[in-house]
């Protein structure tokens, strides 16, 4: 019996064929970070095989743009990071497709490469990237882009769950450490040890939430000052990478026992020290060199339009495309400051099982989905999810963020969204962590309650 792993070579050996005949393609993707990497890695693979293509990204994949798609004529379209719940749809436009993708398949067809049809779960187990990548194997001697598979894998957040990678995910890590583009150890998880100072760090840490520090800067800054720690030669703040392993090591154990100070449970306590990903040929002290940072940028690139931007970055250019992606990513972290201000100063509706926010035009509905996620940072009661509205073109953009503990006490965001989609009107899905819908303007005061009945049917269940 061959394992997952191998049956899904075998399958994508046969797409790779189908990709042969060709001496241009069209490339779909989904314009977040994984499908930025799934891009960056078939592309590549392409360049590498010497075959031409013009590439795509798009925020969702429906019926109008597979028309278009459709009336192109394309030889051979690849959609990558979705499409795998459009596959009637695909075929009704008789497009010569290879679907590459990891969501729940909804219909059939030949080329299809995905961890679902294979008893993976694509959630957890494998991303976009990582399906693309074992397509990009079979295509050519393309290994060393295990790195970027594993950059849309965290994009995606397939490692939180357990605090490592899993499943196929391990076994493309395995594939990267091997060929040394890849390093993984335990590490403090907190996001920003290539670029940021250590105290920011700390300031935005947010699982496990650290009472009295998170969100306080002055704070964050005395407590490593109470251990010395602090400026580099030059009077610039030390960066994480900048410490000896015994500084490291210090700020770790204080944090332990800070946390359990403050009552925070060791469950929690935990995923302070986790699995992180190091990008070996990458220079240190980027956001590229960190699987978590590399992701953020990218997503920055993509949540502003400038997809192109970070799909150049995916591809290599560390010049033009990456001082631009860092632009963005400054840009981003600015809006982020003003969205949380924002929700400070406006402050959160309380229901029975809920709380949210409604940003109307101040927030971008690109971001107010990491807004929603940030405000436990800043919410007094951090045992209810977290729902935000922001407007858009065509309705109202509906995010909402869990945490580990919810999931735990039965919550199911993804089930819920849609579960009220489906009742009150809109279209919507996600996961379990984190979910999003687009409901009509005139629905947002109905869809609210409702989310609140749902959710609190789910707990009651558990
Ligand atoms: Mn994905």
């Amino acid at each position: 019996m061959s394992s997952v792993y191998e049956k899904m070579k075998i399958r994508a050996k046969y797409c790779a064929d189908e990709i042969k005949k060709h001496d241009h393609v069209h490339v779909v993707s989904h314009i977040d970070a994984d499908g930025l990497t799934s891009a960056g890695i078939i592309c590549k693979a392409l360049g590498r095989s010497n075959i031409d293509y013009s590439i795509q990204f798009i925020k969702q994949l429906d019926e109008t743009i597979i028309k278009e798609i459709g009336n192109k004529d394309y030889n051979l379209v690849i959609f990558t990071d979705l499409g795998s719940g459009m596959l009637s749809s695909i075929q009704e436009h008789n497009i010569n497709a290879i679907v590459s993708d990891h969501h729940v398949p909804r219909g059939d067809i030949d080329l299809h490469l995905n961890p679902h049809l294979f008893g993976a779960n694509g959630s957890s187990e494998l991303s976009g990237s990582g399906t693309t990548y074992i397509l990009a194997t079979q295509l050519g001697n393309n290994t060393d882009l295990a790195d970027l598979a594993i950059v849309g894998a965290v994009g995606d957040l397939q490692h939180s769950k357990h605090g490592k990678l899993i499943g196929l995910n391990r076994k493309i890590l395995d594939e990267g450490m091997d060929h040394h583009v890849l390093d993984c150890y335990k590490d403090i998880t907190f996001f920003g040890k290539q670029t940021r100072p250590v105290f920011k760090l700390l300031q935005f840490a947010s699982d496990p939430y650290l009472p009295g520090l998170t969100g306080n800067e002055d704070a964050c800054i005395e407590f490593l000052a109470s251990m010395n720690l602090r400026f580099s030669g030059d009077e610039r703040w030390r960066r994480w990478i900048d410490l000896t392993q015994d500084e490291k090591q210090t700020i770790v154990s204080s944090l332990f026992q800070y946390s359990l100070n403050n009552g925070i449970s060791s469950y929690k306590l935990n995923r302070i020290v986790g699995e992180v990903y190091n990008l070996m040929n990458e220079t240190e002290g980027t956001e590229m060199r960190d699987a978590s940072e590399y992701s953020t940028l990218l997503n920055a690139t993509a949540r502003y339009d400038h997809a192109d931007i970070g799909l150049a970055v995916c591809m290599g250019d560390r010049g033009e495309a990456y001082e631009a992606a860092r632009r963005l990513l400054n840009e981003h972290r600015q809006n982020l400051v003003n969205g949380l201000q924002f929700v400070k100063e406006n402050g959160v509706t309380i229901l029975d099982n809920l709380q949210y926010f409604d940003a109307g035009k101040n927030i971008r509905e690109t971001i107010v989905g990491i807004i929603a996620g940030m405000s436990t940072t800043i919410v007094e009661n951090r045992d209810l999810p977290i729902i935000a509205f922001a407007d858009t073109d065509n309705g109202v953009k509906v995010s909402a963020r869990a945490t580990q503990d919810l999931l735990r006490k039965g919550v199911n965001l993804s089930k819920a969204i849609s579960d009220t989609c489906n009742e009150i009107g809109g279209s919507g899905g996600g996961h379990d962590i984190a979910a999003g819908a687009t409901i009509p303007s005139e629905l947002r005061h109905e869809f609210i309650t409702k989310l609140d009945q749902v959710i609190g049917h789910q707990m009651n269940q558990k």
